[in-house]
């Protein structure tokens, strides 16, 4: 365990260092932070994300109807760079009650949100062929206990939204494996890239960028635009999981 607190206390004196030399400032169409950090060695990427607060009492939130629901959101990206809600002015779908109410997930909305800036960091698994693989992994995701709204008498601070600004070059076999509750929504180059909707236990996918290069308009060997959508909206659990070979960085 010794060994483990020196471990831990080298990679924040390093992460400190390394902040200092790289950009970082406030994006004016995001309320990320966009500082990305990456460990001379290549152990460990930190990335900033957007974490919004909600209440329980949220519609769309700790809603009674549960299950898998994939007709949330539309294919394309919208020109703000947030989902668009695919049932339109007046639809809803199994888990979620309307556009007025869906538009707030990643959006700032006083009273209705809180917006946290926090930063994850995936560690490096390995190189092989080519590729380094990216993990982060956690399966007691609760990034803001006691922040925000509160953790309303629950033992974590549930009912949340997470949004990350990205960009990736994609390398050949490049891969995104997703493993988590509930909603997450991947944008590869504005379009839909991955969808796991709804309000649910752990399901895991793998997307396979080659296999779908065509559909999201993308080319080896360019950059892309990676947006990320994640929803926890249910107790009582709150996994949030992804590995990948693609080379995540700021914007
Ligand atoms: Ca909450
Ligand atoms: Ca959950």
């Amino acid at each position: 365990m010794s060994n483990l607190k020196v471990a831990v206390g080298s990679l924040l004196v390093l992460t400190a260092a390394v902040a200092q030399a790289t950009d970082s400032g406030t994006s004016p169409v995001f309320e990320q932070e966009c500082t990305c950090v990456v460990a001379e060695d290549e152990a460990f990427r930190t990335f900033p994300v957007v974490i919004r607060d909600f209440r329980s009492s949220h519609p769309d939130f700790e809603n009674p109807i549960m299950g898998e629901d994939h007709n949330i959101v539309a294919t394309d990206i919208g020109p703000d760079r947030r989902p668009v809600y695919a049932p339109g002015e007046e639809g809803t779908t199994l888990t979620t009650n309307g556009k007025e109410y869906f538009d707030q997930w990643y959006r700032n909305v006083e009273g209705v949100n809180i917006a946290i800036n926090k930063s994850l960091t995936m560690v490096n698994e390995g190189s092989g062929a080519g590729y380094t693989r990216w993990k982060y992994t956690n399966n007691s995701f609760f990034p803001i206990d006691g922040e925000g709204f509160g953790n309303e008498h629950n033992y974590h601070n549930y009912h949340f939204t997470l949004e990350t600004h990205l960009r990736f070059f994609y390398a050949p076999g490049d891969t995104f494996t997703f493993r988590g509750d509930d909603d997450l929504y991947l944008f590869i180059n504005g379009k839909l890239a991955m969808e796991v909707g709804g309000i649910h236990s752990v399901i895991e996918k793998t997307l396979d960028l080659d296999s779908v290069a065509e559909e999201l308009g993308i080319e080896p060997y360019h950059s892309y635009d990676f947006d990320l959508f994640f929803a926890e909206r249910h107790t009582v659990q709150s996994n949030f999981q992804f590995e990948t070979t693609m080379e995540l960085e700021c914007l």
